[in-house]
């Protein structure tokens, strides 16, 4: 097949599912195309069958912002004339799924459309007034719709009333990527060993609850000597630091930024701490489970159906810092109970989440529309 892949390439849960999925059926042989403002960031690899299209922005000093949506629409037009391709499958519904709607009427191309449905763009960004038409019309006009968990399915059913049927496909992770490896120097590199690592990684948006994870650690704190590690950046980090100087805790939280790897920081941790106020999926939550790191997250959206309460990690409800806080420090005061909570998550991770399994759903799903 001649796919199309449209994501965001920027840190982040789908661009990760999106990318990794494109290389795995490159491998497979199918041609991939990527169609993002640069290159997605875990494109590392480019074999012969991985193509990648920038996106070039439109400027010109009459439009005041960049029309980001025009310029990927005429990129997907170029692309779909050029490579004839089968797909293209857009992660998110808004803008992506609209710009290959547009892309198809405009170029008159005979190309299917694939919507991955993948969190923000239903329960956010497709809830706002203005743009609650272009989303629906977006998923509906779509040969195909998918989304990362049967939460999300159910939302949007309820709140956008959609007509066509929504196929649940989880996320996947790559266990051999994701896996648990020795805490050697790494670790000491970020605490003393008498000190637990709690981990938090996000992209510190309000979504995330970036306040409720130093609520939540400045409580631990009273109770065990620790450190919190903090990976991604975002709008929420100025307000952390803020309250990290008010509960005068500053040395014990790391801000390490974006990184690329996290599968070599992940199981350096005694602990994965997830408070989301919304979660579709929790790619994080994950990929700790994969490495056998135990989770403290809260019990939101897709989130239960990633984490199983009590045997990979504990839950409360979102904004119930006092229990998630009580959840961190039992877990990091019961390391016999954490390790197996750990190989539960590990197993869970590769019974129900392993790429294969997913990635074949993908492709099944691309059959079916194109036969
Ligand atoms: O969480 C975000 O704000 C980022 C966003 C993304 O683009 O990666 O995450 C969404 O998609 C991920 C991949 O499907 C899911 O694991 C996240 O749960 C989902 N985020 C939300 O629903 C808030």
């Amino acid at each position: 097949m001649n796919i199309g892949i449209v994501c965001y390439p920027s840190i982040g849960g789908s661009g990760l599912i999106a990318t990794e999925l494109g290389v795995n059926l490159a491998k497979l042989d199918h041609q991939i195309h990527f169609i993002s403002y640069s290159v997605p960031f875990k494109l590392s690899v480019f074999d012969r069958n991985v193509n990648f299209h920038s996106v070039d922005p439109i400027n010109y000093p009459l439009f005041n912002q960049t029309l980001y949506t025009f310029s990927l629409t005429a990129k997907i037009i170029d692309v779909v004339r050029e490579y004839k391709l089968d797909l293209v499958h857009a992660h998110y519904s808004i803008p992506h799924s609209l710009c290959a709607h547009l892309a198809r009427e405009v170029s008159g191309c005979d190309f299917k459309i694939i919507t991955t449905l993948h969190g923000t763009d239903v329960t956010i960004v497709g809830q706002n007034k203005p743009l609650f038409s272009l989303n629906k019309y977006g998923i509906e006009q779509s040969d195909m719709v998918t989304t990362v968990s049967q939460f999300q399915k159910e939302h949007t059913n309820r709140y956008i009333g959609i007509a066509n049927e929504i196929e649940v496909i989880y996320n996947f992770v790559d266990a051999d990527i994701f896996r648990p490896v020795p805490k050697g120097k790494c670790r000491e590199s970020l605490a003393s060993p008498d000190e637990k690592i709690i981990m938090h990684i996000s992209n510190f948006r309000s979504p995330k609850d970036p306040e409720g994870v130093i609520n939540i650690f400045h409580e631990v704190l009273k109770k065990i000597e620790a450190k919190l590690v903090l990976i991604g950046d975002g709008p929420g980090i100025g307000e952390i630091k803020t309250l990290c100087k008010e509960f005068k805790i500053c040395d014990n939280v790391c801000f390490l930024g974006k990184i690329d790897n996290v599968e070599n920081l992940i199981p350096m941790a005694d602990c994965i701490l997830q408070p989301s106020l919304r979660e579709s999926f929790g790619m994080g939550l994950l990929e700790a489970m994969s490495c056998e790191v135990p989770t403290v997250s809260s019990n939101v959206d897709g989130i239960p159906e990633v984490v199983v309460d009590g045997e990979t990690g504990l839950m409360a409800n979102p904004g119930d810092y006092k229990t998630l806080s009580e959840h961190v420090i039992k877990i990091c005061s019961s390391v016999d109970w954490a390790k197996k909570m750990g190989k539960n998550g590990r197993r869970v991770a590769i019974e129900r989440f392993n790429k294969d399994k997913i990635i074949s759903e993908y492709l099944k799903c691309y059959e079916n529309v194109l036969s």
